[in-house]
């Protein structure tokens, strides 16, 4: 099979400069583990999980044999009036690892899909139970979540906003937590910033509660760059929902499945919020899925107060889609055999280290981690935004090194098997593409 497409014109990618690719692209061909093969046949090691999805590494036997199977025995079955086996187990499977008493299983097909979901739950819940004037969303700059128009109106990222009209109205935003004068080069969590959530008293006093449905944030922002919460800040922004009455979500697409060493972040943080939402890891990537929790107290307000037979109106074709379940029954019990959750724990603290062993080369202004995340931001070239941390991603990729840039910071979240000889040459091919950029 040729590796080389006949032409490149016809796909638009998306959230890439298409000129500049289709002018020299790069070609990924197979996975194994911790590695893609590119159309060169050059091994590249993966440092980003894909886009921070195959958390147990590629091309796993277990899930790829599930979706087999199940591709043999039953391609679709709808889930509107009728549904399959599987999407009941995998959701009993995952309720098992949620948090709380999350334990009731919405599924979608992507962390945007989750996330507009997860905001739509919301406000219905808030009308179902009689708080009809609760109509407010609270998200963070700096937040991403996706990019449905639900996703985009409570994110913060301007680039993602500015081009799509008005978006939703009735959103406001906390800020961001992000504060290098006092806290760059934290190793984990950063001392300085819990009363940045004391912004959600202001926002309250600006709108009322009365009108505020819910607040949606990432426990770690991933997106725009590693944005690790300061300690206590979750605990108080939790606190905060609680005594205004306003449900919290948590943005759980990169933080779930054992990012950063417990399968939530809500776990690894021990704050648990009314909704998760998820995707990415929830498969290992194999088949497209999302899915959203929500407390048996929401589900069960849905159950008893609706006036109509169907108590959300709302569903993808593809919710619970039965080759995605297949995959995520595997993906659950590759994690558990494999104690992948404890092993990213385990060896967080090497990996910590080995982050914070690049900073004394070139260009760096500060580093930031937690679980298997790392973020190395470079100081940008006057004028000339993300410039610099493309050159690095070009040259860690003709090193055969995959790492994520945005704007000009590193990003990185490597499958949970890797082993300590991958850190050591991930940090040695950055540590030489940095001394090599000017
Ligand atoms: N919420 C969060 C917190 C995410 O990180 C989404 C929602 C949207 O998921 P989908 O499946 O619709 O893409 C995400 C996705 C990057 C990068 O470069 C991050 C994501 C996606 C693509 C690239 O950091 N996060
Ligand atoms: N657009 C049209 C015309 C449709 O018929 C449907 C679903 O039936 C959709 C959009 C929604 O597609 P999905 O359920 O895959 O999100």
């Amino acid at each position: 099979m040729s590796t080389t497409p006949a032409t490149l014109e016809n796909f638009w990618m998306p959230f890439t400069p298409n000129r500049a690719f289709k002018a020299k692209p790069k070609l990924l061909v197979s996975a194994k583990d911790m590695h893609y093969t590119d159309s060169d046949g050059r091994q590249i090691l993966d440092a980003t999980s894909g886009l921070w999805c195959v958390n147990a590494g590629h091309g796993r036997a277990k899930i790829t044999e599930a979706i087999q199977k199940q591709a043999a025995v039953m391609d679709f079955a709808p889930t509107f009036n009728m549904a399959h086996p599987l999407a009941f187990e995998f959701a009993h499977k995952l309720a098992g690892i949620l948090p709380g008493d999350l334990k009731k299983v919405f599924y979608t097909n992507s962390g945007s899909e989750s996330a507009d979901t997860a905001l739509k739950i919301a406000l219905a819940y808030q009308r179902n139970r009689g708080h009809a004037s609760k109509t407010r969303l609270i998200g963070r700059e700096r937040a991403y979540h996706g990019v449905g128009f639900g996703g985009i109106s409570v994110g913060g990222i301007v680039r993602n906003r500015m081009y799509f009209g008005s978006l939703l109205t009735g959103v406001d935003h906390l800020p961001h937590t992000h504060d290098p004068k006092l806290n760059a080069f934290s190793k984990g969590i950063p001392e300085h910033g819990a009363d940045l959530a004391d912004n959600l008293e202001r926002l309250v006093a600006l709108h009322d509660a009365s009108t505020i449905a819910a607040v949606i944030v990432e426990p770690v922002a991933g997106s725009t760059g590693v944005l690790v919460p300061p300690k206590g800040y979750l605990q108080r922004l939790r606190a905060l929902c609680d005594k205004h009455d306003i449900l919290l979500i948590f943005d759980e697409v990169i933080t779930g499945f054992g990012r950063l060493g417990a399968a939530f972040g809500a776990d690894y943080f021990g704050v648990t919020p009314d909704i998760i939402c998820m995707a990415k890891g929830i498969t290992n990537a194999a088949v497209p899925m999302g899915a959203v929790a929500v407390s048996n107290r929401i589900y069960d307000t849905f159950m008893q107060t609706a006036d109509v037979p169907i108590e959300l109106f709302h569903g993808y074709t593809y919710s619970g889609h039965p080759l995605a379940c297949a995959a995520g029954i595997a993906t659950l019990e590759v994690y558990e055999e494999e104690a992948l959750f404890k092993r990213a724990n385990e060896i967080a603290p090497y990996w910590q280290e080995a982050m914070h062993s690049l900073r004394d080369a070139p260009h760096v202004i500060d580093i930031r981690n937690l679980g298997l995340i790392g973020g190395i931001e470079l100081e940008s070239r006057p004028g000339a935004t993300t410039a610099r941390a493309l050159e690095v991603f070009d040259r860690c990729f003709d090193k055969g090194l995959l790492i994520r840039v945005t704007g000009d910071i590193i990003a990185m979240s490597p499958p949970l098997i890797l082993e300590k000889a991958h850190i050591d040459q991930m940090v040695e091919t950055i540590r030489a593409a940095l001394k090599e950029t000017t």
